[in-house]
């Protein structure tokens, strides 16, 4: 191992410290839908994307990329390569709306869940959350809830890192799965060409090509000094990918907007007295969930729903977050004090946090233990 590189140093390949990460990926996803929704599409080659002469295409079904036709390839190029290709502009609404549904049903697996786009997205499914036994069966129960919620396929890879999970979910496509089990990410990257590794492009490739790297076992016979001098600041990353190392983490994506609490009260209330009874109860509430989400956000609003059903809100803003359950106190029952006397009685209290840090409190540190943990 080359000391110049010491946190590669931890060979990835086995023993300890393991993570189980799921990369998902929707198949040809517009042209899916788009045949989804007008049966006289399926099996058929369709291309999402204007077809005028300055058309590109988003994506296209299975069947068109038979003929050589591609993603971001110009429309005449693909109707040259199959004529008989049928065009449709994208409906982005619907996408959208897909991807809400699919990510709703990774959130129900873990709370790991870092979208890259509409279509994809890591998982790390370590921590077996429902007890289902195994990142591949996971992955399939995934797929499956996929299929049969929206009527689409997808395809997924299980490994130990996000470079081999992304790898893996290409590898198979579509409607397929692949695991790269621990042990099996080096071999299994020095099979491939190094044009599949996500950062190379088509020049990236040519280049590699002229130094007489074609394939990830290529790549893993050139030393770190050889990377640096050829390939810059992409070094450090091709010399880990080269031996199927990856140490980023899933970042969730839960930059949570606010968080709070409120209740309808049993009966409507307009005495001060009463009301500062129902906050001390939300107040409560309201800090066990900052505390226990390690929230850290700077606005404090308090929220009345009178009986008429119209709304009032008092915020306060600090210079820094919220630090503790007597500032929320104090500042819940300052903005209450602000808005007493009431000219009607209240059906409905509420206190949110907002104005969050956007910071992040769940490093991916490797997973203090293998055994014991989900298998692959
Ligand atoms: P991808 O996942 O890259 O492609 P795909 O889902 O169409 O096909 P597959 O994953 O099976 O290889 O992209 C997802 C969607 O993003 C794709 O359906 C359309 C859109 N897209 C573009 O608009 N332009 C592009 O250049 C690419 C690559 C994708
Ligand atoms: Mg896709």
């Amino acid at each position: 191992m080359d000391p110049a590189l010491p946190d590669s140093a931890d060979e990835h390949a086995g023993g300890s410290g393991l993570r189980k990460i799921i990369h998902v990926d929707m198949d040809a996803f517009y042209a899916s839908v788009e045949q989804r929704d007008d049966p006289s599409l399926r099996g058929r080659p369709v291309a999402v994307g204007g077809d005028g002469p300055r058309g590109v295409l988003s994506t296209c079904s299975y069947e068109a990329r038979k003929f050589g036709c591609r993603s971001a390839m110009p429309s005449i190029t693909a109707k040259r390569l199959c004529p008989q290709l049928i065009f449709r502009p994208p409906r982005f609404a619907v996408y959208t709306a897909i991807s809400r549904q699919i990510r709703a049903i990774f959130e129900e697996y873990t709370p790991l869940v870092e979208p890259l786009s509409l279509d994809e997205a890591f998982l790390d499914v370590t921590e077996d959350l429902k007890g289902i036994g195994s990142a591949t069966r996971i992955a399939e129960l995934i797929r499956a809830r996929i299929k049969a919620e929206t009527g689409l396929t997808a395809s997924a890879g299980v490994s130990y890192n996000k470079f081999l999970a992304k790898l893996a979910s290409d590898q198979h496509k579509p409607d397929g799965l692949c695991v790269i089990r621990p042990g099996e990410g080096a071999d299994f990257v020095g099979r491939l060409p190094v044009r599949r590794f996500f950062g190379i492009g088509p020049k990236g490739a040519e280049k590699m090509a002229a130094l007489g790297i074609e394939t990830g076992a290529d790549l893993r016979t050139k030393d770190i000094h050889f990377l640096r001098q050829h390939f810059g600041s992409q070094a450090d990353y091709l010399y880990r990918a080269a031996r199927g190392i990856d140490l980023r983490r899933v970042k969730a994506d839960r930059a949570r907007k606010s968080l709070g609490a409120e209740r309808t009260l049993d009966k409507d209330l307009a005495s001060g007295a009463a009301l500062r009874e129902v906050l001390e109860r939300i107040i409560a509430i309201t800090w066990d969930r900052i505390d226990k989400a390690g929230a850290r956000g700077r606005t404090i609003t308090l929220k009345l729903k009178f009986k008429d059903f119209s709304n009032l809100t008092r915020a306060r803003s600090l210079p820094q977050a919220l630090a503790s359950r007597a500032e929320l106190n104090r500042i819940g029952h300052e903005l209450l004090d602000e808005v007493l006397p009431l000219a009607q009685p209240v059906r409905l209290v509420g206190l949110t946090l907002s104005a969050m840090e956007d910071d992040d409190p769940a490093p991916n540190a490797p997973a203090t233990a293998f055994q014991g943990q989900l298998p692959f």
